[in-house]
């Protein structure tokens, strides 16, 4: 499977079934400059189409999962440059086209586009040295990957808007209480944690973890009614799988259900 090399990201197959993609700009911080994104989005496609990998978890250093995006990249671009690049626009694939789990596992910083890039996967697990924030107000400009809006989702308006217009860094702490992370874990054993969570996933029916996502990620985009409809819906495609079938019939038996991704 993915043994691809890239420049700028790591990835690694593990025996559980999850791939991790270390992100490997150590002299910047990991800082996301065009050249990244693009391997990163690359990978992730590689691995979506990869039937042995079930789930993913993206890391970045001990010391920072991203610092924003390349500050130094973007220093010089003009309003056209950025408009007719779709500067991030390649970044719109990593939601709407990885149906797997993405875990984002933080350790360090993850601000302006590290922060936006974490609130793209489906949950944060913060080792407790992690740092958040959207500091774009104090480079003259504003999130651009997400982050006014994501974050707002995340942990209100009142604390989104607060770091948004402030700058202000909260740590692992604060964003566990506030709803940004799921969890926080010693910064040591967090890819590892994460990596065995990562497998917990891997380990059930692709396509019905598949549907779960697709549920959650709709009550950011709808109404209730209608995200209730749609749940109900693939509530009910769920027992048109062999997946169902099976999981329902190893809890009778008292047994281990054997999923096939059918
Ligand atoms: N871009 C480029 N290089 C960076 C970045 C970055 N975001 N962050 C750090 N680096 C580089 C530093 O320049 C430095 O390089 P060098 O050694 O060559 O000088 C190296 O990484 C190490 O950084 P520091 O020496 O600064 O390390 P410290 O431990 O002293 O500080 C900090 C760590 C606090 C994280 C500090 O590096 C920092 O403040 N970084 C910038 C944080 C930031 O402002 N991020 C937001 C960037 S903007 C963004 O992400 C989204 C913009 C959306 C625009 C949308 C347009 C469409």
């Amino acid at each position: 499977s993915a043994a691809k090399t890239y420049e700028n990201i790591i990835v690694e197959i593990r025996p559980n079934k999850v791939a991790l993609i270390t992100l490997n700009r150590p002299k910047a911080l990991n800082a996301l400059s065009t050249p990244l994104l693009n391997e990163l989005v690359d990978a992730l496609q590689v691995l979506q189409n990869d039937a042995s990998v079930g789930a993913i978890v993206l890391t970045g250093s001990e010391k920072a999962f991203a610092a924003g995006a390349d500050i130094k990249e973007m220093s010089t671009k003009s309003y056209m440059e950025v408009f007719q690049n779709r500067l991030f626009g390649q970044t719109d694939a990593i939601v709407q086209k990885i149906q797997k789990p993405v875990i984002a596992a933080v350790n360090g910083f993850a601000l302006g586009g590290g922060c936006e890039l974490a609130m793209m996967c489906d949950f944060i697990l913060a080792g407790e040295n992690a740092k958040f924030g959207q500091p774009e107000i104090k480079l003259g400009t504003i999130p651009g990957i997400g982050g006014t809006q994501r974050l707002a989702r995340a942990v209100g308006k009142s604390k989104a808007m607060e770091l948004v217009l402030t700058g202000r860094f909260m740590d692992a702490a604060e964003a566990e209480r506030s709803g940004l992370v799921s969890r926080i874990v010693p910064a040591k054993d967090l890819v590892e944690e994460a990596v065995k969570t990562a497998g917990t996933m891997a380990a059930f029916s692709q396509p019905i973890v598949s549907i779960a996502k697709e549920c959650v990620n709709a009550a950011f985009e709808t109404t209730l009614a209608e995200g209730l409809r749609l749940e109900r819906r693939l509530f009910y495609s769920t027992f048109a799988t062999n997946d169902q079938k099976e999981g329902m019939a190893a809890f009778s038996d008292k047994r281990d259900p054997k999923f096939t991704n059918n």
